[in-house]
């Protein structure tokens, strides 16, 4: 399929000549727009908030532009920089010190944002969650981190399964909450009587700054962990990649539970002094359409699955809406479908610019800029400072147009720096220098990258990594459910959806009941996007001979492909 190249457009970009760049452009280079290239002063809180808080210019501009269903609020820089004081002295109150592990449960709210600073301001490092969790992904999260001190909504506290996480000393409640106890503390009363001023503790730029768990297609979720010097890329991608400007009102969709929501959707524009839009609630598309309209959004990052609802609801919607202050547009988690971009062009006037990265890489690294030509359905060339290519199972690169691994030079500033807890694993990303991302791409002549596939079993659903064993794992909780075997199969909507094949215990019968009430056992005991949208009962799981679920072949079953060699499969 070869579609209609998009051109770049005439535009006053913050980078103009990208392959300039590329070949002198310098990571230290970026140091010299922080000032602790001179102080040696380091904290990645002070650089987005209180650096244009001490600004006279800055310090009354809106930094965050908050709407919910109910609920509208602005705080400016110098606010954020005020209440994440505050919030830091509560934290400091309760002993919290550089590197415990401070985490987040709550929705998109102003509280989470002046929390996430406040953390970041004590030295400890931030574990936002993300809303929808349930019991058990809550559970794994907070153990495997051993958090100290949890920030959570009266709500959500009964998802908190307290007596398994022996660490967890404190739980900071906002909302009310009458019955008093050692272990809760109350927000707003901490907050009303904390001092706006805060000793902010330097660290180094090495030092811990954020975990997100991600999933993989074994074991539990693992912690990425992420140090304050991506900072780095966070503010540079934000000038190259988003091209964001002094007069920019810019919105990212993505909840800060996942890394897009923290290092777009909080450091990127605010790294760049940027008015951020923050919208609680759910998705639908009159309320994304009035977001852009009424805030005069100039800038937007969002994810192929919110454009393909978009486009799903027809261009009569779109007519209903002013998008004249819209300038830029960005999409990532998924691949972007050609068949979108064009969609873009006619809805907005406007090319929509692929972006592809991951929780482990911290930043963006493959993209489509503003001043260069897209080719649909590519996910653009490596930003200035990056190396990408494709290598074998060995880490040697292979020469263009071949599918292999897409991997990455080692080294980049927002490279994740451990999984929590598990060096082996992290060791196991790397093969001869190069970061090998899991994903299966090719490259073409003029060094654009084409995403095939993961290669291994993660599921992609609606732009969320969802990983096979973690479901498999809850289903076989039920009493019903003896073996399971989960895979992500393709949807037009969503990219995939998580589909479940299990056996029965002796006892039970398939019936429609069964399996709602086995798919509300993983929407309720996990959290809902990783519900199986489809169960089906078998009479046995294909597995290995050592004992491993082969979904490779539940796949080829589903998708009506040739099985390969099933040699190794048990009996
Ligand atoms: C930022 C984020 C990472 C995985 C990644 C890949 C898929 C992300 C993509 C894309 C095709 C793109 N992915 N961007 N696939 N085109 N532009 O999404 O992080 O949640 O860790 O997911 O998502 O498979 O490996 P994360």
């Amino acid at each position: 399929m070869d579609m209609q190249r998009v051109p770049a457009r005439e535009g006053n970009y913050n980078l103009k000549n990208y392959d300039e760049l590329r070949s002198t452009f310098k990571w230290e280079d970026v140091h010299k727009h922080f000032s602790w290239n001179e102080t040696g002063k380091v904290n990645i809180a002070y650089e987005a908030i209180d650096r244009h808080a001490e600004n006279p210019e800055k310090k009354d501009k809106v930094a965050l532009l908050y709407s919910a269903p109910g609920r509208e609020e602005s705080l400016t820089f110098s606010d954020i920089s005020k209440k994440s004081n505050q919030f830091a002295n509560v934290l400091k109150k309760y002993d919290v010190q550089k590197g415990d592990r401070v985490f987040l449960f709550m929705p998109r709210s102003p509280e989470f944002y002046v929390s996430f600073f406040g953390i970041l301001k004590t030295g400890a490092i931030a574990g936002p969650l993300f809303e929808a969790f349930m019991e058990q992904a809550v559970r794994d999260r907070l153990q495997d981190s051993e958090a100290r001190v949890l920030i959570t909504t009266p709500d959500l506290l009964e998802r908190v399964p307290q007596e398994d996480l022996p660490d967890l000393e404190k739980i900071i409640l906002v909302g009310n909450r009458s019955e008093p106890s050692d272990k809760y503390i109350d927000f707003y009363e901490e907050m009303e009587v904390a001092s706006e001023s805060f000793d902010i503790e330097w660290v180094d730029l090495e030092d811990g700054m954020l975990i997100h768990y991600t999933s993989g297609s074994t074991g539990k979720p693992k912690g990425v962990y992420h140090v304050h010097n991506a900072m780095i890329q966070h503010y540079v991608t934000g000038q190259w990649v988003l091209d964001l400007k002094d007069d920019d009102v810019y919105w990212c969709t993505a909840d800060p539970g996942w890394v897009t929501g923290t290092s777009y959707g909080v450091f990127a524009p605010w790294l760049n002094g940027v008015t951020n839009v923050i919208r609680g609630g759910r998705f639908t598309p009159e309320d994304w359409y009035s977001t852009l309209d009424k805030h005069n959004v100039t800038v937007w990052y969002t994810a192929p699955t919110a454009l393909r609802m978009l486009v799903s609801a027809g261009e009569g919607l779109v007519k209903k809406y002013d998008f004249s202050s819209l300038r830029h547009v960005l999409s990532v988690g998924e691949p972007l479908n050609p068949e979108v971009v064009t969609w873009g062009l006619k809805a907005f006037d406007l090319r929509i610019h692929d972006t592809w990265w991951m929780t482990e890489t911290g930043a963006q690294l493959i993209v489509n800029l503003p001043s260069e030509e897209i080719r649909p359905g590519s996910m653009g060339k490596p930003i200035p400072g990056i190396e990408a290519s494709i290598v074998d199972n060995e880490g040697n690169e292979i020469p263009p147009n071949q599918m292999g691994n897409l991997a990455i030079k080692a080294g980049w500033p927002s490279m994740m720096r451990a999984i929590w807890n598990n060096p082996s694993k992290y060791d196991s990303y790397f093969i001869n220098g190069w970061y090998v991302s899991g994903d299966s791409a090719y490259r073409d002549e003029d060094g654009y990258f084409w995403f095939q596939g993961r290669l291994d079993d993660v599921i992609n659903t609606s732009g969320e990594r969802v990983g096979p064993f973690e479901v498999e794992s809850k289903l076989i909780e039920h009493p019903a459910v003896a073996e399971a075997g989960v895979i992500g199969k393709p949807d037009p909507q969503r990219g995939e959806i998580i589909k479940a094949f299990i056996t029965l215990n002796p006892g039970y019968q398939e019936s429609d009941e069964l399996l709602e009430d086995i798919r509300q056992f993983v929407k309720t005991g996990l959290s809902a996007h990783a519900a199986p949208r489809e169960i089906e009962v078998r009479d046995s799981i294909p597995k290995t001979r050592s004992g491993k679920i082969m979904r490779r072949l539940l796949k080829s079953w589903e998708l009506g492909l040739p099985t390969g060699d099933t040699s190794t499969l048990e009996s």
